[in-house]
């Protein structure tokens, strides 16, 4: 039985290899738009939604390969998403993963252009033969990942984000923000697993609750991190949340009840993986990892 912290790192190793040759360095004028998307996709992480789609993928004995090709897009999509948040215009983070962001190692217009491009790779790769020979579940991954990546979710949540800076948000405000923002993209790589395997829709239900149990609790832990970590442990700034006056789980429920709130989320996500039985140990374990994360 490989152990938890074996199973991410393999996984973070795969992916890695598969970013650095689906994103080769070249000599063309262009080049610097490639070295950025480099630098940001390349830069450590914990790779938790690569986890999420190749554990989700064993459930159904989908081939590897498959597998690691949409946590391959999947994580260009989520590096897009910190490079444009972290821009002047957005949160203005001069740090991200323990290294300067991309806008402050290259310019603000290289670091638009590099998650433009990011975003519109990982579709190519979503749509390749290579990701699965039936054009039908491309086509699904390519839907489902729009959704959860556009106006109706990642993109949608963070312009509710910037509205919320100017006016407080009550509890079921922020949950929606938050499910938009940082949980249909989690629940969206739960769910590519089952989508290459082509699995019945009752058995994707089951992904899709957990994953939205475990979007919450990751998000709420992102909360308490923002109080209680260091920039050296979470590799970015912290305090900013409460610096802006923002509303968050962690200022609405105070720091007790948002630890218990995301503790209750976890075991409330693994009881979804029953259906699994033992295939899902690796989701429940993520689902550990992501409450008791220091970073
Ligand atoms: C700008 C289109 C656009 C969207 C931005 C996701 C997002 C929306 C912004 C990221 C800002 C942020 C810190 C959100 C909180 C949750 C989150 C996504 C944290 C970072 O994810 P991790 O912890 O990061 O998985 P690593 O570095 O480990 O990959």
């Amino acid at each position: 039985m490989v152990d938890f912290d074996h199973l991410l790192a393999d996984t973070g190793r795969a992916v890695n290899e598969l970013l650095d040759r689906m994103l080769p360095m070249h000599d063309d004028p262009e080049a610097r738009l490639v070295e950025a998307m480099r630098y940001s996709t390349l830069n450590g992480g914990k790779r938790i939604r690569p986890f999420l789609v190749t554990s989700s993928a064993r459930l159904f004995s989908v081939d590897q390969t498959c597998a690691h090709r949409v946590a391959a897009a999947l994580e260009m999509i989520h590096c897009y998403s910190l490079v444009h948040d972290d821009l002047p215009a957005m949160d203005d983070d001069e740090l991200r993963r323990g290294q300067p962001t991309c806008h402050v190692r290259f310019d603000d217009a290289t670091a638009i252009l590099a998650g433009d491009a990011l975003l519109t790779r990982a579709f190519e790769v979503l749509g390749h033969p290579a990701t699965h020979p039936d054009p039908r579940v491309r086509c699904d991954l390519v839907v489902e990942v729009a959704k959860a990546a556009g106006a109706e979710g990642m993109v949608g949540g963070q312009m509710l984000d910037l509205v919320a800076e100017h006016h407080a948000l009550t509890m079921p405000e922020i949950t929606r923000l938050q499910r938009m923002k940082t949980g249909m993209l989690i629940a969206v790589a739960c769910e590519a697993g089952g989508i290459l395997g082509k699995a019945p829709e009752p058995v994707r239900h089951a992904l899709r609750a957990y994953a939205h149990d475990l979007g919450l609790a990751f998000q709420i832990v992102d909360d308490l991190l923002d109080v209680e970590g260091s920039p050296d442990e979470v590799g970015k700034q912290t305090g900013k949340d409460e610096a802006a006056g923002k509303a968050t789980f962690v200022s609405l429920l105070g720091i007790d009840r948002a630890r218990n709130q995301a503790d209750m989320l976890a075991d409330q996500a693994v009881q979804h993986l029953e259906v699994f039985e033992d295939k899902a140990e690796p989701l429940r374990d993520l689902a550990r990892f992501v409450v008791n994360r220091r970073a």
